[in-house]
């Protein structure tokens, strides 16, 4: 299936008068802050996220998992679902692959398919956390930290491997995360399992191009419960360090311990040019994979704030993020779930966008810290969906993309051509 652009034209035809208005609305009063919403519109309209490709059917959980209908069963398909959010939204203009759930017959054929949709290949994933039917060797006690040396080797070869895939289709970087840890104390010996992690990290970094960068995931605990070798941002601040210049730390939101202050590590790691990549998601008591800004909206944007101070205020060496959506989708329609998380992602940085920096700086030096909160809670509070829409409208995207979604009956379309029971390769 593909949306044409009259239908995106068609819909928003029937959206425009009320828009204009709320915008107009809108202009004013950022206007009577000296806010320029011309430039934020610009930069929403830039603002792209990877969708990773095991994020386009129905998750589930260790209970059991219920299958949506019309799921894509190939690569193929995957790259069709993006392009159908990515028309819907002209943000999500990029997709993360799994290897090997994602690797392709055809290279050239993907990269092709891939570039009429409009979408680049971002970070691409290895997969040591569960074995794989040819594979020799278990996983069941770590990967690169495993004790027995063939073990890791067989690690580090899959991820060159993955970096393999990932020259072919044009992805400049591969993203690092380990099941590794214990269930039990004593079960591991925490020093020797981070030091062969980072030999085996070394040997993989040694294969990575000039122009490319590694990004390591931290996790606190699950699937283990008792440890995780790379626990926590500074154990993977510590690896990226030793690895050198083209390793970085990845932010995941769901892998912290409950009430983390996750805004603050964002701008320690970006103050030292470390953070590298980004993954949205929502949780309410772990890491629940729920719908980005669904339960801590202004969690959302308080970390976001950072994200734009640091980007505004870094150094040539400080890479943006690469950004991606990390969840899964076990209630709701994944491409409906995935739009609505483009959106809570683009007001969250669009919120962070109108901050009165200078009203901020101000009051923090004078220990206002009355003012610092009003200032703060101003821009959160301030309702700045007409810019998203404005920034949609301008880009060719719908500008209510779930309404759109529907009135196309894109799912029902989905179903009818790829049946009920596809379930999405990988999961
Ligand atoms: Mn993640």
């Amino acid at each position: 299936m593909r949306i044409h652009s009259y239908q995106i034209d068609q819909h928003n035809s029937t959206a425009l008068k009320s828009h204009e208005s709320s915008l107009q609305f809108l202009r004013d009063q950022l206007a009577h802050k000296s806010i320029d919403a011309e430039a934020i519109i610009e930069r929403l309209r830039q603002f792209q996220v990877a969708i990773p490709s095991w994020a386009l059917g129905a998750g589930g959980t260790r209970f059991g998992r219920f299958s949506t209908g019309g799921e894509p069963g190939s690569l193929e398909q995957k790259l069709e679902d993006i392009g159908l959010i990515h028309a819907l939204t002209q943000s999500a203009g990029a997709i993360s692959l799994h290897i090997p759930w994602d690797i392709p017959r055809d290279a050239q054929a993907i990269k092709q398919q891939a570039s009429e949709l409009g979408i680049a290949f971002d970070a691409m994933n290895s997969n040591t956390f569960q074995d794989q039917k040819e594979q020799s060797l278990s996983y069941k006690y770590g990967s690169l930290c495993h004790v027995n040396a063939d073990v890791r080797k067989q690690a580090v070869a899959h991820n060159i491997e993955v970096i393999r895939h990932g020259i072919e289709l044009g992805s400049k970087s591969t993203t690092v995360w380990l099941a590794d840890g214990s269930s039990f104390p004593g079960q591991l010996n925490f020093r020797t399992a981070l030091d062969n992690t980072l030999r085996s990290l070394q040997e993989i970094y040694a294969h990575l191009p000039a122009d490319w960068k590694i990004f390591i995931e931290y996790k606190p605990y699950e699937p283990y419960f008792y440890s995780t070798v790379i626990q926590d941002w500074g154990t993977s601040f510590l690896l990226a360090n030793q690895l050198g210049e083209k390793a970085f730390t990845l932010v995941d939101l769901g892998h912290h311990l409950p009430n983390t202050n996750i805004e603050q590590i964002v701008s320690t790691l970006m103050y030292q040019g470390k953070l590298g990549g980004f993954h949205f998601n929502d949780s309410k008591y772990g890491d629940d994979d729920l719908t980005v800004g669904s339960i801590k909206p202004y969690q959302l944007y308080l970390i976001f704030s950072e994200l734009v101070y640091g980007m505004d205020n870094n150094t040539a060496s400080n890479p943006e993020p690469a950004w991606m959506i990390d969840a899964s989708h076990n209630l709701k329609d994944p491409l409906e779930d995935l739009i609505q998380s483009l959106e809570a992602i683009r007001l969250a940085y669009a919120q962070a966008l109108v901050v009165d920096r200078q009203g901020l700086w101000d009051a923090q030096l004078n220990h206002d810290v009355s003012m610092a909160q009003e200032i703060v809670q101003d821009a959160f509070r301030t309702d700045l969906r007409p810019l998203l829409r404005e920034a949609r409208l301008r880009s060719g995207a719908a500008m209510e993309p779930v309404r759109a979604y529907r009135e196309l009956n894109v799912r029902q379309q989905l179903i009818n051509e790829r049946g009920t029971v596809t379930i999405a390769t990988g999961l």
